[in-house]
């Protein structure tokens, strides 16, 4: 923020500036919107599952997995970002559509990686070898640095959210990425995975035994548990909802040993809402993508109200008031890079008064 205590006006000072510039140095006074009194870099987002499964299908038809760039996906692109293919500063929102008997191939990188199914089932992601069958609801784990590919044997094509922290990453420039070789992954699609037979157990550890497929205690990395069925997350909300009375609850996914976040940059939250129920508005320093699993309703943020329906994606900016109301019962997915706000002293969050609707997004 400009500041008056400066005299700007004295007879030296364009000199100054000038001589500034070609130093490479910019005097503080001058910068504009760098100290925001709150975050709000960023305004609300929603693509429409329509539109979202309509290019993802055609993309399937027309761009093969080989011509394609082994990942069929396209990122949500917020018009904040200047045509950068992320939804937040933070998150990276996708769809991604993989056709029967097709396959995108093993590799690794850095940027930590989630998948919530929307649509279709059958598809074997494999996780440092450890095969993972996929269906909707599910939400299946790719931390970061493991090995994965995706093999969808059936006939039927398959689509699942991807949410990344691949804009932090980037950031950071941390970002480090190494394709797998030419040979094909041979696996054997059991009933359960190794990750779920040892960790998948409620309340329940394995005393010994082979190693965690994802164990990296240098880095304190969690994520042991790689797969959270949908039925589980189901019964837990009703559970929640039974007991409770009301007509709103929420789960967060976390690591059966720690109880913490799934992974250390990305939190992920199942929230349910009753038909005719209003969630309380809550404002979160942070980003996050909403993916609207089941139900029809709107989200209210900062005044504005998106309503939606069964596939669509939200994006709600940090320090954004949002609540949520169902028309018909309602299950929203969020994805969110609450842990890396966390693990770096700057998470905030405070429940604030119901908003008024100001503005209704058109359909
Ligand atoms: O499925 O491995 O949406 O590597 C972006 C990068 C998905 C994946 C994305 C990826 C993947
Ligand atoms: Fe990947």
């Amino acid at each position: 923020m400009a500041t008056s205590r400066f005299h700007d006006d004295a007879p030296d000072v364009d000199g100054l500036y000038a001589d500034l510039a070609t130093a490479d140095l910019q005097p503080l006074w001058v910068q504009e919107g760098l100290l925001t009194r709150t975050p709000g870099r960023l305004t609300p987002h929603i693509w429409r599952w329509k539109t979202l499964r309509d290019l993802a299908e055609r993309s399937g038809d027309l761009v093969g997995i080989d011509g394609g760039g082994d990942r069929r996906v396209l990122s949500l692109s917020h018009p904040d970002l200047g045509g950068q293919p992320f939804a937040t500063h933070t998150l990276w929102g996708a769809v991604q559509f993989l056709g029967g008997g097709e396959l995108a191939p093993a590799h690794r990188h850095t940027p930590a990686a989630l998948r919530f199914v929307l649509e279709g089932s059958g598809v074997w992601t494999l996780v440092n070898g450890d095969p993972i069958h996929m269906a909707p609801g599910d939400l299946v784990l790719t931390p970061s640095w493991t090995w994965h590919e995706h093999h969808n044997p059936g006939r039927e094509p398959m689509i699942w959210f991807d949410g990344l922290d691949v804009p932090l990453v980037r950031n950071l420039d941390a970002v480090f990425f190494e394709p797998g070789g030419d040979e094909l992954s041979d696996y054997e699609p059991l009933p359960s995975s190794r990750s779920e037979i040892r960790y998948g157990g409620a309340g329940l550890l394995p005393v010994s035994g082979e190693p965690a497929v994802i164990e990296d205690p240098a880095s304190g990395r969690s994520s042991r548990l790689l797969a959270y069925r949908w039925a589980a997350t189901d019964a837990a909300l009703s559970r929640l909802i039974e007991s409770t009375g009301r007509g709103v609850a929420s789960v967060r996914y976390a690591d059966p040993a720690t109880g913490r976040d799934i992974m250390p940059t990305l939190r992920a939250e199942l929230h349910r809402v009753l038909a005719g129920h209003r969630t309380p508005t809550i404002r979160t320093a942070g980003s996050g993508i909403w993916v609207v699993y089941r139900g029809s309703g709107a989200t209210v943020i900062d005044g504005r109200r998106f309503r939606w329906t069964a596939g669509d994606m939200l994006v709600t900016p940090s320090w954004a008031a949002v609540d949520h109301q169902a028309e018909d019962d309602a299950d929203l997915f969020l994805v969110s890079d609450g842990p890396a706000l966390e693990a770096l002293g700057l998470a905030r969050t405070e429940t604030v008064e119901q908003q008024d609707v100001r503005e209704d997004d058109a359909r």
